[in-house]
């Protein structure tokens, strides 16, 4: 267990999550639950990327919708860290339709539909290495002492 507080998930507020105002509250929820943010900025995607990131949705009928929405703006890109994060990350998020996800998540305090469901995250360790090492370089994954860490772990 020693490492675990190191698990790493990628976060991503999409462009319909930046118009809408909420990077802060997706930024502010994560930071009150106590994960440590290594990575952040904001990016308009170039299609390659978007193209690696869906690679497994290539095909589906949602598939260049969902990459002209997320190409369609600025995205804010990040990198949490903490125990259990992938899982808990998704669970913060809520589930894919929004209509199915909970009120107190972020999809549902802020979504209705699928198609404009605010928020990215990865959905296991494997994936979340891979969409980190997409979107950053290694030299823009910041290492620092989380001094509340003591405050949040025993
Ligand atoms: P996830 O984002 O919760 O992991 P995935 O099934 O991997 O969900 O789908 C990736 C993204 O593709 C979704 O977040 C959503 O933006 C979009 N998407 C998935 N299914 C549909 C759909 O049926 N209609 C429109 N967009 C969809």
């Amino acid at each position: 267990m020693a490492n675990a507080k190191n698990e790493r998930t990628f976060i991503m507020v999409k462009p319909d999550g930046v118009q809408r105002g909420v990077v802060g509250d997706v930024l502010h929820r994560f930071e009150r639950r106590g994960y440590k943010l290594v990575a952040l900025k904001m990016i308009q995607a170039p299609k390659v990327l978007l193209e690696s990131h869906y690679a497994e949705h290539k095909g589906k009928k949602f598939y260049e919708p969902l990459l002209t929405y997320i190409g369609s703006g600025p995205v804010v890109a990040m990198v949490w860290e903490g125990l259990n994060i992938v899982s808990v990350g998704r669970k913060m998020l809520g589930a894919t339709d929004p209509a199915k996800s909970e009120p107190g998540t972020i999809r549902g305090d802020y979504g209705i539909v699928t198609g404009r469901n605010i928020v990215h995250g990865s959905d296991s360790e494997t994936s979340a290495q891979r969409e980190i090492d997409l979107w950053f370089r290694p030299d823009e994954i910041n290492q620092w002492p989380h001094t509340a860490e003591k405050w949040i772990y025993e």
